[in-house]
């Protein structure tokens, strides 16, 4: 990793930005994909699939037959960590639903908020080069809590364990599609894939560019994800091996991945440097997580107070503090995605089985985003009910505002339901 010691403010910044993507390019080859899937349905998927898999698709859905054969695949001890993270993943995410509580704010004013499950949405789970079956497990479970309706999964892998997680999750249906024309089909719907409301999951940048396009139509989507980042600040309590072995699980996800260490001290970033130098070899994705490395930075900064005003200017997907005192120095970051505190905390552990979401702001976004939760697969319906009694109360102060913002049908509403209780 490339070292940077003690800069200036004025250039962390440039430190900090991330790589820009020509998104204009990629909008202009999926445009055309989301307007075959639109205007041919099933008919437009099977002429991607043969221009781009080289396949002829007579059937779009997984069938009973193939859920059923996955989980003969699986071994056992596979089937109990998925049935293990599911039990976590739900504890955690349970508490999140809230019960309506009725506050009555005036005598006889009654207002609540409902929270209904979005009835259908749509979860894209990528094939590349890892299958993301833990992905399943962390967008379907609050589908399930939220009281999702129908839940439907589009994926291009074949990997068993997906269509294990789909079943363990509830997926009331899943397809063998990928890529822009999967988000296609489930915004615009076809003969085969039911259209959603609203659309979860990660993917390349035609995936994240499809959904960015279907969003602007009216089609909600989880958030705008970018490559998947970790920082990590590290003190002399820290151990190198295992900040070093942190940066390489999130590296290995891909060239593109953003990694960045800070530290107050020079011998521990060095000592950092050498353990991944090691540990890169032993890794099978060495090349994806190398390229990441390389682009990746090491600060060096000169206080606590320094790494704390850096790490919340750059705002990561997952930080990791392995530092004394994790949870005091976690007090003051406002802005991250997920935060991992200690030497026994590692990303990993969040990424599949802990209880918490692994789907987070990536890109800058932490500043005013949050990780998914049950809250995203629900909209929140408020209610109000006003008595006889109520109206009275609270009909004067409606009358005045109302005329006083020229609405004088608005001001009738109220009087005449005064008038007549006269
Ligand atoms: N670190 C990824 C999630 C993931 N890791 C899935 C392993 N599998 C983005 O938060
Ligand atoms: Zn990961």
């Amino acid at each position: 990793m490339n070292i940077i010691s003690y800069p200036e403010r004025s250039e962390w910044p440039e430190l900090l930005t991330r790589p820009v993507q020509d998104s204009l390019a990629i909008e202009g080859k999926v445009l055309p994909i989301l307007d075959l899937v639109k205007t041919k349905g099933d008919e437009g998927l099977r002429e991607l699939a043969k221009k781009f898999d080289g396949v002829e698709l007579a059937e779009f859905a997984f069938s009973q037959q193939e859920f059923d054969a996955a989980e003969g695949q699986l071994d056992e001890e596979l089937k109990a960590a998925i049935r293990q993270a599911y039990q976590n993943i739900y504890t955690f995410h349970k508490v999140q639903l809230q019960p309506a509580e009725k506050i009555e704010t005036m005598p006889g004013v009654t207002c609540w908020r409902r929270s209904v499950g979005i009835e259908k949405v749509g979860i894209y789970i990528p094939g590349g080069t890892a299958p993301l079956f833990s992905t399943v497990l962390m967008l379907g479970i609050p589908a399930q809590l939220a009281g999702c309706k129908e839940v439907v999964l589009c994926t291009p892998s074949n990997h068993p364990a997906i269509l294990f997680a789909a079943k363990l999750v509830g997926v009331t249906s899943a397809f063998r599609i990928g890529g822009a024309q999967a988000i296609a089909a489930m915004a615009y719907g076809t003969e085969s894939v039911p259209k959603v409301y609203k659309i979860f999951g990660p993917g390349n940048q035609y995936v994240t560019t499809a959904k960015m396009l279907i969003s602007k139509e009216g089609i909600a989507i989880d958030m705008p994800a970018g490559p998947s980042e970790v920082a990590v600040y590290a003190d002399d309590s820290a151990v190198a091996s295992f900040v070093a072995a942190d940066l390489l699980s999130q590296a290995e996800h891909g060239a593109d991945s953003q990694v960045l260490l800070v530290s107050t001290s020079g011998k521990f970033l060095t000592a950092v440097n050498e353990e991944l130098a090691t540990q890169l070899e032993a890794l099978p994705r060495r090349e994806l997580a190398a390229q990441s490395i390389a682009n990746s930075k090491a600060i060096l900064v000169n206080s606590t107070y320094e790494a704390i005003d850096i790490l919340n200017d750059y705002a990561a997907e997952h930080l990791i503090l392995s530092v004394k005192d994790a949870e005091l120095i976690s007090d003051k970051i406002f802005n991250a995605g997920s935060i991992f505190l200690g030497n026994y905390t590692p990303e990993s552990c969040g990424d599949y089985a802990s209880g918490t979401n692994h789907t987070l702001p990536t890109n800058g976004y932490a500043r005013a985003y949050s990780g998914v939760s049950v809250d995203s697969f629900v909209k929140k319906i408020t209610v109000q009910h006003i008595t006889e009694a109520g109206i009275k109360n609270i009909g004067p102060t409606v009358e005045i505002m109302a005329h006083a913002e020229s609405l004088d049908a608005h001001k009738r509403a109220v009087t005449v339901r005064l008038n007549s209780l006269l």
